[in-house]
């Protein structure tokens, strides 16, 4: 495997452009985006999407279309007169898709195979638009491990349910493993964002990703259950020791396949309960939906300082 840090430009044209790691797609007629509703040939992709900077990725369709409003006041976004902000992969009845100005905002649905499908494609998409140098940052939901609830959790290293460091995915009968990477000077940016201010921590370590929330996580509230809560605690302080701080579904696939791609890449997430006591996600409505504007208020801090410095 080619590391991005020490050879970028394996990755990259000169111009900061995505260069796609796959000799088929040049030699085809058109590329059809499927779960986007989009293709190279019935769209101008270049046009539509050719100056996006920041791909902003979360589970739901309305938290990302909340976001797409949200970012669009701090950055002090007009839309174009007689436009409004609308679902560009409506169509798809997939994935939901916002553009304002250099941010895209996808949700990418729960789960390693919906954001796997999802990166495929959001990638060919940014290489089809010769998008330059787009840094794409994950805004989620975890459970966490020792933490207060609404911790903002910063990946710095991604592990599976088995405790590798690398995406496992059987490809023509074989298993290909992928090194799961995040940007470490990103990663820093990010923790600079955190205002002292700011009523809530916000912590940087290693993110689980399980292929479950369920049995996949420890948890004992599932439809199936064989071993004892006892069990469950030895796991997740388990967990603890070895340096992780929280649990989601989407860590590997999103670190190992940007990676791949030599794209820039990093996850912010919050903590919706403490797993170390309990299971079940019992905050009221309001206080997770509070929960989940910190992720978005942490990257759109970063997205600010980024646009002002160009
Ligand atoms: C966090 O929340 C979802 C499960 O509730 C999953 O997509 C994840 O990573
Ligand atoms: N998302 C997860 O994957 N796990 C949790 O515990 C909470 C949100």
């Amino acid at each position: 495997n080619i590391d991005l840090e020490t050879s970028p430009d394996m990755f990259r044209y000169p111009d900061g452009s995505v260069k796609l790691r796959n000799p088929h797609i040049e030699l085809m007629d058109q590329d059809i985006l499927y779960h986007l509703a989009l293709g190279s040939g019935s769209h101008d992709l270049v046009e539509m999407f050719g100056d996006v900077k920041f791909v902003c990725m979360g589970g739901t369709p309305k938290r990302m279309e909340n976001f797409a409003h949200y970012i669009m006041e701090e950055i002090g976004y007009q839309l174009p007169t007689g436009t409004a902000l609308m679902d560009i992969s409506q169509y798809s009845y997939r994935y939901s898709m916002y553009k304002v100005g250099p941010v895209l905002s996808v949700s990418h649905g729960m789960g390693i195979a919906s954001i796997g499908i999802l990166l495929h494609e959001i990638i060919k998409l940014m290489y089809h638009a010769k998008a330059k140098d787009p840094v794409f940052i994950r805004i989620g939901t975890c459970g966490g491990l020792g933490l207060e609830p609404g911790t903002v959790v910063i990946s710095d290293d991604a592990v599976d349910g088995l405790g590798n460091h690398f995406y496992s995915v059987p490809i023509l009968g074989k298993v290909v493993k992928r090194p799961c990477k995040f940007d470490k000077k990103l990663v820093r940016e990010l923790k600079a964002m955190a205002d002292p201010e700011d009523p809530y921590d916000t912590t940087v370590g290693t993110t689980m990703c399980a292929e479950d929330f369920y049995e996949g996580q420890g948890r004992c509230d599932g439809a199936f259950c064989d071993y004892t809560e006892a069990d469950k605690m030895q796991y997740l302080e388990g967990l603890i020791k070895s340096g992780v701080k929280n649990i989601e579904m989407e860590a590997v696939p999103f670190s190992a396949l940007t990676n791949q791609a030599g794209i820039r890449a990093a996850i912010v997430c919050v903590t919706l309960l403490n797993r170390i006591k309990g299971d079940q996600v019992c905050s009221p409505k309001e206080v997770i939906n509070e929960y989940q504007l910190r992720p978005q208020k942490l990257v759109a801090r970063y997205i600010k300082r980024h646009l002002q410095t160009k």
